[in-house]
């Protein structure tokens, strides 16, 4: 059987099921050995939640990675998310040039933006920094906002299929070879993601809940990368994280309580079973 070792860097906020609170439980139940590398601690997430506290842990990453170098420690798989500030992005970079096996999997999901705005610690300057991080990635994991962010296409709210060909264009031009395009409605009704690899389009497209969730982009970020390091195609990848990622909002929707994330949990062993 196949066992991978992942390093995930993200954000740990305590509360709010999102970045490391994620992506660590999803990762192990799918089997891989999951290390870390917090980006920064907060005591929620950003999304609705008033008066966070945010320690930001960009100091202690050199010397981190310094003695993982000492230890010939390296990872098959290095999963990128919600980063603690423009100039952790730079030793980001440095841990996705360095810190892989040779036939390591990069994985950068932006987590930066949504619903054509910036996250509330974020700023041009960050921006900036990430567009640097983009050629070091084998996949991307944008939505529609942080690839108009990332290319300076213009962020649009209703679009068609040139539209999004547009984005793509742009992303790959900026040095993304593959992108995973999350968040692609053509109607009311349905959603999707638009896969583009070796020049290739494909679009798996799903029911669209109504109501949007917190988390999800993490949850997805997650299965996605949880499903390729398990040997499936990156579309196949791509579909079932979605399909788990809806199973998820499903799970979650009626109870208005649980604002702030997806009740994951108890759908893992769909998610798992599919794998
Ligand atoms: O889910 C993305 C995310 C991760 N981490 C923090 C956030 C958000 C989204 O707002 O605030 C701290």
């Amino acid at each position: 059987m196949e066992y991978k070792r992942i390093l995930t860097i993200q954000d740990i906020s305590c509360v709010g099921q999102c970045s490391l609170t994620v992506a660590l439980p999803i990762l192990s139940a799918c089997g891989h050995e999951t290390c870390v590398l917090p980006s920064a601690v907060l005591s929620t997430h950003t999304a609705g939640f008033s008066g966070f506290t945010f320690r930001d842990l960009t100091d202690d990453m050199p010397s981190i990675q310094a003695h993982w170098s000492k230890e010939g420690i390296q990872f098959d798989g290095i999963y990128t998310g919600y980063l603690g500030s423009a100039k952790q992005v730079g030793y980001v970079k440095d841990i996705l040039d360095t810190m892989g096996t040779a036939d390591a999997v990069k994985i950068v999901d932006p987590a930066f933006a949504d619903n054509g705005k910036l996250y509330p610690i974020f700023d041009g300057a960050y921006v900036e920094a990430m567009k640097t991080l983009c050629p070091s990635a084998d996949i991307l994991l944008p939505n529609i906002t942080e690839a108009c962010f990332l290319t300076g296409v213009e962020y649009k709210e209703a679009y068609d299929e040139n539209y999004i060909r547009k984005l793509l264009t742009a992303l790959h031009k900026a040095g993304c070879s593959t992108v995973v395009l999350t968040g692609v409605g053509y109607t009311p009704e349905k959603t999707g993601v638009v896969v583009y690899e070796n020049g290739d389009i494909r679009y798996y497209e799903h029911k669209r809940i109504a109501k949007g969730c917190h988390g999800t982009g993490d949850v997805y970020a997650s299965a996605f990368t949880g499903a390729l390091l398990k040997g499936k195609t990156v579309f196949e990848a791509a579909k079932l994280a979605a399909d788990y990622t809806v199973l998820c909002i499903e799970n979650t929707q009626d109870d208005p309580d649980h604002w702030y994330g997806v009740k994951f949990e108890p759908v893992l062993s769909k998610l798992i079973n599919n794998i």
